[in-house]
């Protein structure tokens, strides 16, 4: 038996930790953490171990699947059959509804290949159709609009600066469970350890006492608030005569007006709101000032309300007036081998409004529209209506708002097609399932995270093991679509990129062209020493390149005229002066829902891996004991959460580490697909509980409103909830 151990990184998320894998004659046996790794040194979590068991699945799709009955009914097929009756039927559906009939949902996994969403745009721009959905808008686009507005740029996106900040402030981010997100710091606790080690704080603003705010210092918040909170932080800064003003003069544009804004929110105004005391706020605005280095930094739980686009201007306006912008230890601008802005704008991908959407006139964000909106798209008759559905490592039915018209909306397709190694929740409704490679089967360098490794970092992988069966590569398939199509290149933003026209180029080459060209390129040859795709082989551990990120290149990164930052853009103003609509809420439904994460689950397709569902786990609503004793709800006990849009039956966590008022429930459970481990693990599906009408979406980014949802919780008689129970498991 021919026994290998090939050192590779872990893309299941951001850290991306460095791993080796035991490889015997050509399949994997088993991953380990790399103890070489020069920033995991030896650290993965549970989900990166169990890969292995994705990896080498039985449930894995390994051979193009062609739906012959209800959902999830399927039969293999081969390749050839699959794609020659794909192209016929797109074809088909191009003649009737034209191109701009063909949308394309893309997830969060491609975010970890440097080849597959570039690829897919290519498609899609090649067919000239505007329907891209993706993730983003459940998760990340808010930071993205509000970039394009502060900097000029989406992709421009400043992170805290954990090797050196003396005072790191949270906003909705559980980096002990997630990792770190728009952030890429393996063995983030220990660098948030280090932050107190050397006299400095960490304060996490969460309506729930998670992990990471159980270990540093907890600031408890109402759910869907934190806009309030930070004007109210950003007055006081002002008020108190803290500002860098210095720092405003030089860099800024409309200081003066965030200022007069945030006059309107003090403290004491705000608390009723927030939940959080005046003076602790005030505190909290005077430690940040005289801390040698500070940065406030913000993830999911801020970008999920009715305001994320708001939040995550105002976290950036609040690093820039306390002159925390580019400065060690506070919000830096990262230095990454590849720089994406520069890149994106260079082939029209950095975009923000360029486009409006059909439905509900929404900005794009970076190409994509809200993803809510998918099931209207499909449903509104018209010029561009959508006819056919790509997905692609995504799960729309349990990511999206309103799950239950997704799925249903995917039985109304003329043509559904998914490129996955799962039969998911909502590909179990597509016309096929064509298998794509796992990440330990292809090559990469993830060079959409680049920018925010916290240590500027670069780490290459081949693939550690052929593909399974008959798995392919995402681009690979696009390709042929393509061709099927009668479109020229998929890559055709590629070809843009390099000056190049016609040429079948493969990803690699591009990928090896843009790191010989960029920071630390080799520029083939004229910088020695420099990167190249050859010289990372030489290096699978990776190669840390700077020892922290150099600050001082705010002129060379802000877009706008003169390097100065838009403290005060319309869109901005407008959207604070709506703050003062928002009522205090619907009676009806008076506690807020949230999600939250676990260590052993990953979104929705972890759920079949038996080492990360040992012990019989459940997916329970976490609640207050001063809510539960109000409700009559006691621990372990049925609750029905009722919202405006749906409602759940879900066994009940009495526990202080939630706020009264505000309930959790994580989200990517209530499994009906392929996966029988997960099938049989039980769950409901959160998001049917959200709205996808476009009044529900937040405004400037489309973004999903996944937190601070209005529910009511109820408890649910033992025995209804156990035939509640029953009837699941037998739809299921
Ligand atoms: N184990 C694990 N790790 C993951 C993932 C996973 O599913 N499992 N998913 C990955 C993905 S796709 C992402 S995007 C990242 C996300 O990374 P994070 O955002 O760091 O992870 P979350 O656990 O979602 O943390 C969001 C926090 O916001 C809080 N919150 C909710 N509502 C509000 C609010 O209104 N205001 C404030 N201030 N806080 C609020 C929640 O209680 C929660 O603790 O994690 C990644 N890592
Ligand atoms: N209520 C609530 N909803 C949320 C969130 C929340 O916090 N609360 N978080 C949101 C966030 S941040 C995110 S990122 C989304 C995630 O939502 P999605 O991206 O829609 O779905 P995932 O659950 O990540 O499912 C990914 C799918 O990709 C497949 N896959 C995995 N790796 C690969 C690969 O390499 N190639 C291909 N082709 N397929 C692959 C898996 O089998 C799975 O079917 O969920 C969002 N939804
Ligand atoms: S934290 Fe876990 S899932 Fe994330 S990269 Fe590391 S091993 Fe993989
Ligand atoms: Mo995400």
């Amino acid at each position: 038996m021919a026994v290998e151990a090939k050192v590779t990184f872990c893309r299941i998320c951001e850290a991306t930790c460095g791993l080796v894998a035991t490889v015997e004659d050509g399949e994997l046996a088993r991953l380990r953490p790399d103890p070489d790794h020069p920033l995991s040194s030896g650290y993965a979590c549970p989900k990166g171990i169990a890969m292995t068991e994705v990896q080498n699945d039985p449930d894995r799709v390994l051979r193009p699947l062609k739906r012959t009955g209800g959902p999830g009914e399927f039969e293999p097929v081969s390749w050839e059959e699959a794609m020659a009756d794909i192209g016929g039927r797109m074809r088909g559906v191009i003649e009737r509804s034209g191109k701009d009939s063909i949308a394309w949902y893309i997830g969060n996994p491609s975010a970890f290949s440097y080849s597959h969403a570039l690829w897919v745009k290519g498609f899609l721009d090649g067919l000239g159709t505007p329907h891209y959905y993706g993730a983003g808008s459940q998760d990340v686009n808010n930071r993205f609009a509000a970039s394009a507005m502060l900097y000029g740029n989406p992709v421009i996106v400043p992170i805290p600066d954990v090797e050196r900040t003396e005072f790191l402030l949270m906003i909705g981010a559980n980096p002990l469970v997630s990792h770190g997100s728009l952030i890429t710091a393996p063995r983030i606790k220990d660098h948030l350890s280090a932050i107190e080690s050397r006299g400095g704080r960490v304060l996490v603003v969460d309506p729930r006492r998670t992990e990471t705010a159980g270990r540093f210092e907890h600031v408890p918040v109402n759910p869907d608030s934190d806009a309030w909170l930070m004007l109210s932080l950003i007055h006081t800064v002002f008020e108190e005569g803290l500002a860098d003003r210095d720092f405003l003069l030089r860099h800024a544009d409309g200081a003066a007006e965030l200022e007069a804004l945030s006059a309107g929110f003090p403290p004491e105004d705000t608390e009723g709101r927030t939940g959080i005391e005046a003076e602790r706020v005030r505190a909290i605005a005077r430690d940040f000032c005289a801390a040698d280095g500070a940065a406030a930094y913000g993830r999911t739980g801020s970008c999920l309300g009715r305001f994320g686009t708001l939040v995550a201007f105002l976290i950036d306006a609040l690093n820039a007036v306390t002159g925390n912008i580019d400065r060690p230890g506070g919000a830096v601008f990262g230095a990454p081998s590849v720089a994406l802005d520069e890149v994106g704008e260079k082939i029209g991908l950095t975009t923000y409004g360029k486009r409006r959407s059909r439905v509900g006139d929404f900005p794009d964000v970076l190409g994509t529209m809200p993803a809510s909106l998918l099931p209207e798209e499909i449903a509104t008759p018209g010029e561009g209506q959508v006819r056919a559905l790509f997905v692609s490592a995504g799960n729309p039915v349990l990511s999206v708002p309103d799950g239950d018209a997704m799925e249903r909306s995917c039985e109304d397709l003329d043509l559904m097609v998914s490129l996955d190694f799962y039969v998911n929740e909502t590909n179990q409704h597509a016309d096929y399932v064509l298998p794509t490679t796992t990440f330990l089967e292809r090559d990469d360098v993830p060079i959409a995270l680049l920018s925010f490794h916290a240590k500027p970092f670069i780490q290459s992988t081949e693939a550690v093991v052929p593909p399974r069966g008959e798995a392919r590569e995402e681009w690979e398939i696009v390709e042929d679509l393509a061709r099927e199509a009668g479109i020229e290149a998929a890559s055709a933003p590629a070809l843009r990129l390099l000056g190049k026209v016609g040429v079948r180029l493969s990803p690699k080459r591009l990928l090896d062209v843009l790191i010989r060209t960029g920071a630390d390129g080799d520029l083939f040859g004229l910088r020695r020493g420099g990167l190249s795709l050859a010289k990372l082989a030489k290096h699978p551990h990776g190669i840390v390149l700077k020892n922290n990120i150099p600050t001082g290149v705010l002129g060379k990164k802000v877009r706008h005229s003169g390097g100065r930052l838009a403290l005060a853009p319309e869109e901005i103003v407008t959207e604070i002066a709506r703050l003062g609509s928002v009522n205090g809420g619907d009676p009806r439904f008076p506690l807020r829902l949230i999600g939250l994460r676990e260590l052993r689950s990953h979104n929705s397709w972890m759920h079949n891996a038996p080492l990360l569902m040992r012990g019989g786990r459940e997916q329970p609503l976490r609640i207050h004991p001063d809510d539960a004793a109000e409700l009559g709800i006691e621990d372990g006990i049925s609750a029905s959460v009722a919202s405006k849009h749906g409602e759940l039956t879900v066994p009940v966590r009495v526990t202080d580490e939630m706020t009264p008022g505000a309930v959790a429930l994580p989200h990517g459970w209530g499994h009906r697909g392929g996966w029988k481990t997960a099938n049989k693990a039980g769950g409901v599906n959160v998001n049917v509980l959200a709205g996808s009408a476009p009044e529900d979406l937040e405004r400037l980014a489309g973004m999903a409103l996944l937190n601070g949802i209005p529910v009511r919780v109820s408890p649910v008689a033992p025995a209804a909830a156990e035939a509640e129970r029953e009837a699941a498991s037998a739809s299921a």
